[in-house]
């Protein structure tokens, strides 16, 4: 059994959003053909408490991009972007939700970031991500969104890491950094993820 994992298609990751991956709005029409092939689809959602220790607003002399020890894990200070019930956290809407799709949210924990959208960066907890595919006998995860280099670098690391046959579609993605781009793939060709493109499903 197969599923596609949607990453945060959400309005802040979005051109003109609070922290805009670069061409990200190409990738709309290419979602949306490609959900129609899958029975189950989950949609991940970044969703951040307005206090949330990865926005650099939240710390003294600190600013964007930043990186600093957030409790001994390495954290990139970002921008404000999808905090919980604002607009920039809605998923886009043009983007085509069927009326069977899951959602999980992550990096609720204002202590601990989120970029998996199966576990926090701490492996402290665990979202619903692992529990919804089992009890759906899924075996193949596609994976596609928001953004290459970030959380759909992670959760796909994490998705080869508890052994689902895992799928990168790259022309479904875009990275944050465009130079990360290749970056990311090969790393994840190189933890046994397999690239494909949207027309080949
Ligand atoms: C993301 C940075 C911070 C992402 C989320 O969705 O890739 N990146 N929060
Ligand atoms: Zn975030």
């Amino acid at each position: 059994m197969k599923a596609l994992v949607i990453v945060d298609l959400q309005n802040d990751f979005f051109e003109n959003g609070a922290l805009a991956v670069p061409e990200s709005n190409s990738i709309i029409p290419v979602v949306n053909n490609i959900v129609d092939k899958f029975d189950t689809l989950i949609f991940t959602k970044d969703w951040h408490p307005a206090k949330h220790k990865s926005f650099a607003t939240n710390h003294k002399d600190k600013k964007v991009f930043d990186l600093i020890k957030l409790n001994n894990i390495d954290q990139i200070l970002w921008p404000v972007h999808c905090v919980q019930n604002s607009f920039g956290a809605e998923i886009h809407k043009d983007i085509k939700i069927p009326k069977t799709a899951c959602f999980v949210t992550k990096g609720s924990d204002v202590e601990v970031d989120s970029y998996s959208g199966f576990f926090d960066n701490g492996k402290i907890h665990s979202t619903e991500l692992n529990n919804v595919l089992k009890k759906k006998n899924i075996s193949d995860v596609y994976f596609c969104g928001l953004a290459t280099d970030f959380c759909v670098k992670y959760t796909v690391i994490d998705a080869l890491a508890l052994k689902y046959n895992s799928f990168l579609i790259a022309d479904a993605t875009k990275a944050v950094v465009s130079n990360n781009f290749n970056k990311s793939l090969n790393e994840l060709v190189e933890k046994g993820a397999k690239i494909i493109y949207s027309k080949d499903l």
